[in-house]
């Protein structure tokens, strides 16, 4: 295999890769190059779902790649921290100097000091938890722990199911009822979008629980807007029903679960009137679910991840992922339950991590303000920012910047383009795109693992990841340099037969053909192989316990409900970059009129926390008490510099110590008539 392999040496002009980005679908992709240079960007068709069309995110990832935001050398800061003045300097003069820095600070005050800050990246498996897990392991810095997405639900299913793999896409078509709870395809995962046509046109059912009426809503049979943050209380009325009312399937709780008693009694006090009252819902529209749950079959649940960005995440995700094996759902094909199938080919990071984990610092991501403005003993002295923008996408993002502020604090970033956080280096690192390198892209809703090759050659002085953290790992006396390439022979060496077909064919053979069912070919990953429906063991830091609520934070002064879901024009805060026109906040006309705004109107949203100044778009499509904000917007897409995070409480979630993105609670006044 080349090292570096552009299109033009493989004498081919369009090249086979896939997408690594953190969406459930990862497109196999045909990319066409001229030149050198990328001209179009199509889908392929390894991964059965997604080779009839591809997003119009990836589809101008062109524009990102050669856009004027890339970063293409290594540079300095000079001038003042966050005036975003920098000097260009070579690879090697960037990485003495975080060398040296991080030998002094070492030697000053431990390693600890040092705070690796990271997400998924280009979310290959390549870019995360490989070399640059060594290294920090090695030299002793802080951890981190990732919880920034996904915690609460993935310790619920951890808990419950051992993260068994769910229902895939392409069995929707089988489901008589379709359930999407605190999910929403049309921008987080677009090709489920055709398979739940096709069932609807088959004759199914499908309901929505999202306090917006998004555009899958607006096509459902049925649709609950529960006040954010109260699924828990829903999700417990339907146990309730089902227990109390005949429905459960004692046989199944029998052979497959244990703890159903004490479920059973959490949910005891949840009357629909009761949790339909909580959650700001119509009990004849809950009590409606109810009954379509407990007379369909196949049933299927889609369990999101908008429903766990609150206090009650963790629980409400446990709850509603419990309901398949309390009514008896599984076993069918179509039937049971749908969330992430990442862990479908059994791949764990543990498995190419040679080095084990130190005993050192643990910061919890969320709270990154807190750590770098607070944490003493020894205080964080240098940031090695990488795979993410935390300043446009981490909690309370006032204490952020004060924090990326401090003149004491030595920051490196390393990134593709010049993001938020970026303006706030010492020293910013040029990162390649996932189209100037190999990397192996796993999806999470279909079962897929396919090859990323390299399209064209990195541009500018653009390194890898695995490439940067290895040479500084060599710098430091703790590792040995490799490229990429070695990295992946490497880590798909320890994967066993995928491993060998990825590096064969570009692609491994799923198991179960892709389309497991759920209790006929997949059974829990959990230690006893049972639903595991009360798992006191996760419930340690939870306030209210197992199951248990707790209710909405607002406050007089601050009455709405502030979430943030995802957009289909970005990923997190990725190709925020090309986003031109000011972000608004939706809100309902009701909610508008009170407070003398009408369309397009300058507003302030606020909170003890901070402030955001938009324009306002009043739209019935959100429940009225919640106003939207789209997550992974800069700071210069809103009047002052503050995003919704700046209202964003560092608050964890009950179960996983997530982060609780929309249980910020704000006013919303008239800034300017538009
Ligand atoms: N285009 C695009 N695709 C993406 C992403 C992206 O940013 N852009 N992000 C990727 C990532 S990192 C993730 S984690 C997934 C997320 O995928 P999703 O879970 O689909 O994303 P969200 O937009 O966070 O939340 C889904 C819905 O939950 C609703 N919601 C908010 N609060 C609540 C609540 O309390 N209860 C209920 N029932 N619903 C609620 C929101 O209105 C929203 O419509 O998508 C992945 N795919
Ligand atoms: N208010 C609010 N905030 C949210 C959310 C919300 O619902 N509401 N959702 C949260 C969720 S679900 C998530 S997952 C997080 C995501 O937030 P982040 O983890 O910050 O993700 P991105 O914003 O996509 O930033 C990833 C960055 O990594 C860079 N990158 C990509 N590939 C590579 C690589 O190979 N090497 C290096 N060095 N850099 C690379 C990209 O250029 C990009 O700037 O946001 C969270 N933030
Ligand atoms: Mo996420």
């Amino acid at each position: 295999m080349p090292r570096s392999a552009p299109a033009e040496r493989w004498g081919h002009s369009t090249v086979r890769t896939a997408c690594p980005l953190d969406c459930p679908d990862a497109c196999t992709l045909d990319v066409t190059v001229e030149n050198g240079r990328i001209q179009k960007i199509d889908g392929g068709d390894d991964n059965p779902v997604t080779r009839d069309f591809i997003c119009a995110k990836v589809r101008r990832f062109g524009e990102r790649v050669y856009g004027e935001d890339r970063l293409l050398y290594p540079s300095v800061r000079k001038g003042a921290k966050g005036h975003g003045t920098f000097e260009r300097v070579t690879w090697n003069e960037a990485l003495d100097l975080v060398a040296r820095r991080m030998k002094e600070i070492k030697a000053a005050r431990g390693a600890e000091a040092i705070l690796p800050y990271y997400y998924g990246g280009s979310n290959g498996l390549l870019t995360q938890s490989t070399n640059d897990a060594e290294l920090w392991r090695r030299f002793g810095t802080s951890r981190l722990a990732t919880t920034i997405c996904a915690a609460p639900t993935g310790a619920a299913n951890l808990a419950l199911y051992g993260k068994m793999a769910g229902v895939v896409y392409q069995d929707y078509v089988h489901a008589q009822l379709i359930i999407l709870w605190g999910v929403n395809p049309s921008a987080s995962g677009i090709h489920l979008i055709p398979y739940i046509k096709q069932a609807q046109a088959a004759g199914a059912t499908l309901v929505v629980v999202d306090p917006r009426r998004t555009s899958l809503a607006k096509k459902a049979d049925l649709h609950l807007a529960p006040r954010p943050g109260t699924d828990l209380p829903v999700a417990l009325a339907l146990h309730r029903v089902l227990f109390e009312e005949g429905h459960a399937d004692e046989a199944f709780l029998a052979a497959h679960t244990h703890g159903a008693n004490r479920l059973r009694e959490a949910a005891r006090p949840w009357t629909i009137e009761k949790a339909a009252a909580e959650a700001g819902l119509d009990p004849a529209d809950l009590r409606r679910l109810a009954d379509l749950y407990v007379a369909a079959s196949p049933a299927l649940v889609r369990c999101g991840w908008g429903l766990e960005r609150n206090r009650n995440g963790g629980n409400a995700a446990a709850a509603v992922l419990a309901l398949p094996s309390v009514a008896g759902k599984f076993g069918v094909r179509g039937g049971g339950y749908s969330m992430s199938n990442s862990l479908a080919f059994g791949l764990k990071s543990a498995q190419w991590i040679d080095t084990p984990e130190p005993d050192t610092r643990l910061v919890n991501m969320n709270h990154l303000g807190r750590a770098l403005t607070e944490y003493r003993d020894p205080p964080v002295d240098m940031l090695f920012v990488y795979n993410c923008n935390p300043l446009a996408t981490a909690p309370d993002q006032n204490r952020v910047l004060e924090g990326l502020e401090r003149p004491d604090l030595f920051t490196v970033v390393f990134e593709q383009v010049f993001t938020d956080t970026a303006r706030y280096a010492d020293v910013l690192l040029p990162a390649t795109t996932f189209l100037e390198q190999y990397d192996v892209a796993k999806s999470y809703g279909p079962i897929t693992l396919q090859l990323v090759r390299p399209v064209i050659e990195p541009r500018g002085d653009a390194r890898t990841n695995a490439q940067v953290f290895s040479e500084l790992a060599e710098r430091l006396g703790v590792g040995e340099a490799e490229d990429e390439l070695d990295t992946l022979l490497r880590i798909t060496a320890r994967m066993n037969t995928p491993g060998r077909e990825l590096m064969e064919k570009g692609v491994a053979t799923p198991p179960h053909g892709g389309t497991p069912v759920q209790f006929v070919d997949v059974f829990p990953l959990t230690p006893d192989r049972k639903v595991n429906l009360f798992p006191e063991a996760i419930a340690g830091d939870a306030p209210a316990g197992l199951y248990g609520y707790q209710p909405d934070p607002a406050t007089a002064q601050f009455p709405l409900a502030l979430i943030s879901p995802a957009t289909e024009k970005t990923i997190s805060s990725t190709l925020g970059e090309l986003r031109e026109r000011a972000a608004m906040l939706h809100i309902h006309p009701a909610d508008a009129a009170e407070r003398g705004i009408s369309q397009s109107d300058a507003v302030r949203v606020f909170n003890g926390l901070g402030e955001l100044q938009c324009p306002a778009n009043l739209t019935a499509d959100i429940r009225p008490g919640t106003v939207a904000f789209s997550k992974g917007v800069w700071r210069k897409n809103t009047y002052n510099g503050s995003t919704s995070n700046a209202l964003v409480p560092d608050s964890l979630t009950d179960l996983g110590a997530g982060a609780c993105f929309n249980d910020a609670r704000v006013q919303v006044a008239l800034l300017g008539k538009h």
